[in-house]
């Protein structure tokens, strides 16, 4: 198991079936970023461990040793990954199957905003129509809702360093709206991407993301809409959000569910999209400019 989120190369060893010496020679040669402790051992960080295996595209033998116990049934046996399957693990409230199924989909290489797209998002669309014919429907969206979240948390938290340095993205759910996962995803697609993100998260105004993109000077301002109370004034405050960034160095990534029904205005710096596999390419496109 992993101590304070650190591997010794013997753990990582195990856990990926290689020999301890290998692992140290990845180590040596740069091939694995790592640290030595006072004692003069190699230590690798467990995201750095994990970046190693998605990258490499190595087979996890004993997910345990990572801390990821909840992966073992995916990872020892062909099992069955469809959105469906999610679908009724998510129904049924099986969270350990369920983050299980989430996590040896991110362990195999599968990119965050594909993970978040495909199959997150197509389970809960399921989820979403249940509440119409079942009386325990709300309850059902509420503990997959749940489920959700500890993944993306345990990705956030755990899996994903912030980078220190580098262009920053700023970004939040509507005034309005409740919706805490979309708004998470879009934090992590981007950091993923080399950004630094701030996630103001759900229900926030236009003018508090507008303090935001100052305050950091942010490069992407993501703004995610799914739900508002009053169409008409959160069109307003949209064109409102579009006209004061249009002078600042900020390209503005508008997505959700209703965010077309708001009537967003033609301007250079924005650009609306359906899915955050777009806003990935974009915050990607940015950086390999910045760098090109
Ligand atoms: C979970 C959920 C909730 C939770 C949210 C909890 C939370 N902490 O996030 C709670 C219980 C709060 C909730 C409440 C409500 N909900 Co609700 N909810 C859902 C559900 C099941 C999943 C939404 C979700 O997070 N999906 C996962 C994300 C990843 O997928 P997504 O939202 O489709 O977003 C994708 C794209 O739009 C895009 N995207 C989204 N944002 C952004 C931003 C950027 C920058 C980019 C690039 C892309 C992007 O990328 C995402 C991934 O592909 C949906 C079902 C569905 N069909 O979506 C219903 C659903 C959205 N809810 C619905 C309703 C009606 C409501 C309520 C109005 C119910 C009520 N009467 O109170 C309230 C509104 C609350 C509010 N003020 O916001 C309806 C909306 C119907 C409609 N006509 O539009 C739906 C569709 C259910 C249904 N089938 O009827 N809900």
């Amino acid at each position: 198991m992993v101590n304070g989120q650190n591997l010794s190369p013997k753990q990582l060893a195990q856990a990926i079936g290689a020999s301890e010496s290998s692992v140290k020679r990845w180590v040596d040669d740069g091939s694995i970023p790592a640290f030595k402790t006072a004692g003069g051992h190699r230590k690798i960080a467990l995201r750095d461990a994990l970046a190693f295996i998605r990258a490499r595209g190595l087979n996890v033998e004993q997910p345990e040793v990572l801390g990821m116990a909840e992966v073992a049934d995916w990872a020892r046996s062909p099992a069955d990954r469809s959105s469906e399957h999610l679908f009724r693990l998510l129904e049924q409230g099986h969270r350990n199957r369920a983050r299980g199924l989430l996590l040896s989909l991110y362990l195999e290489g599968e990119s965050l905003a594909a993970l978040f797209d495909g199959p997150m998002r197509e389970a809960l669309v399921r989820i979403g129509e249940l509440w119409q014919d079942r009386e325990d429907g709300i309850f059902v969206e509420h503990r997959a809702t749940a489920i959700c979240l500890e993944v993306l948390h345990r990705l956030n938290l755990d899996f994903l360093a912030v980078p220190p340095e580098g262009p920053v993205a700023v970004g939040g759910a509507c005034e309005g709206d409740q919706s805490s996962l979309p708004t998470l995803m879009a934090a992590l697609v981007v950091r993923a991407e080399g950004f630094h993100d701030v996630n103001l998260g759900p229900n926030t105004p236009a003018d508090a993301l507008l303090r935001a993109i100052d305050r950091y000077g942010a490069r992407i301002a993501w703004w995610s809409a799914n739900h508002v109370e009053d169409r008409e004034r959160a069109s307003t405050e949209l064109r409102g959000l579009v006209s004061e960034t249009a002078d600042r160095d900020v390209t503005l990534v508008l997505g959700g569910r209703v965010v077309r029904a708001l009537d967003p205005p033609e301007a250079k710096h924005l650009y609306v999209a359906d899915r955050l596999g777009e806003l990935a390419a974009l915050a990607r496109g940015m950086l390999n400019g910045a760098r090109g």
